[in-house]
């Protein structure tokens, strides 16, 4: 019988590594005033991201587990298109902590970007175990912006979240920005792309969306200045019955945003995780609390 698994038999060993000291570490390489606007903080927070919605919970497939991400074909899924900055930029954090796993580290610095871009506090556990790529899912399991309602449903409902933590996930999207090269969308959400706030659903709300005349894929860019973009699956939420009543709670109230994003974020970290309950469940100092 083939003894031939794909995940890694041993598991790594936990309680030995200082979590809070290796946060401390990402922390530290977040401020990069030669990438983007200055902060890794948007494309690790993406990456976390990427490797945990695979997740599928009918088959138990996919999720943060595993990373991997790291290899070929699912490192070359268009929807990855640019995350290799992402991973290589760790490499020198995974090199001072051997004993973490990819799959943790990626989980640890999507949180370490959050709450050092001034977000909420996200719960973290550890024990995530890394896979070899026949462990990858197909393509096709992450979502496409250029779609409705009815596709963010599908792939949202089929990790397991519901209306409102797909309008609360969402919000992320207050960080960072779209490159032409990886996605061919183009411009940031908010003003503030380095900070973690509920501006992303403020501005869909307050400004006033046109479809942005160029030749690249259909996205909206504010009509006043041109400056803040929304994609296809941006616009929706506005559109949506079920989903517009969120935008507008979370546009009015950031804590009850905080609060639902923390929770959502954390869920999605815990995607494919095989867990007992005992875990110890780490709560992050930031590190302008630890002066
Ligand atoms: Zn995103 N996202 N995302 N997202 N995302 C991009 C960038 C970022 C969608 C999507 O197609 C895109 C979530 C949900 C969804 C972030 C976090 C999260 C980009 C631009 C696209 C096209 C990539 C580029 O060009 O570099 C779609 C369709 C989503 C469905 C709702 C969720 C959930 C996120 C986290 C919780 C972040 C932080 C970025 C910015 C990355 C950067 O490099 O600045």
């Amino acid at each position: 019988t083939a003894k031939f698994s794909p995940v890694s038999p041993k598991p790594p060993v936990h309680g030995e590594l200082n979590y809070q000291k290796v946060y401390n570490q990402i922390a530290d390489i977040l401020e990069d005033n030669d990438w983007d606007d200055g902060s890794l903080g948007p494309i690790f927070t993406r990456l976390a991201w990427h490797a945990s919605g695979t997740y599928d919970k009918a088959t138990n497939t996919g999720g943060s587990n595993g990373a991997t991400m790291r290899f070929a074909p699912e490192s070359e899924h268009a929807a990855n298109a640019g995350l290799s900055v992402a991973r290589a930029k760790l490499e020198p954090i995974k090199a001072a902590n051997p004993e973490i796993t990819y799959s943790d580290l990626w989980s640890l610095a999507g949180v370490v970007s959050i709450q050092e871009m001034g977000g909420p506090t996200i719960p973290w556990i550890p024990g995530r175990r890394d896979a070899e790529a026949i462990a990858a899912t197909p393509d096709g399991r992450l979502p496409d912006a250029t779609l409705g309602s009815k596709h963010l449903r599908d792939i949202f409902y089929r990790m397991g979240f519901d209306d409102r933590e797909i309008v609360a996930l969402s919000g992320a999207h207050a960080l960072g920005r779209c490159h032409p090269k990886n996605s061919g969308f183009d411009g940031p959400w908010t003003t503030s792309p380095t900070l973690v706030t509920n501006g992303y659903f403020k501005e869909l709300l307050e400004k006033k969306w046109v479809e942005k005349k160029w030749k690249g894929p259909k996205q909206y860019v504010d009509k006043e200045t041109g400056d803040l973009m929304m994609l296809p699956t941006d616009f929706v939420l506005l559109q949506d019955k079920s989903f517009r009543p969120w935008v507008e709670k979370y546009a009015a109230d950031e804590k009850l945003w905080f609060n639902d994003f923390a929770s959502a974020f954390h869920k999605l970290q815990e995607l494919g995780v095989p867990r007992n309950g005992s875990e110890k469940v780490y709560h992050f100092k930031r590190t302008d609390e630890q002066q």
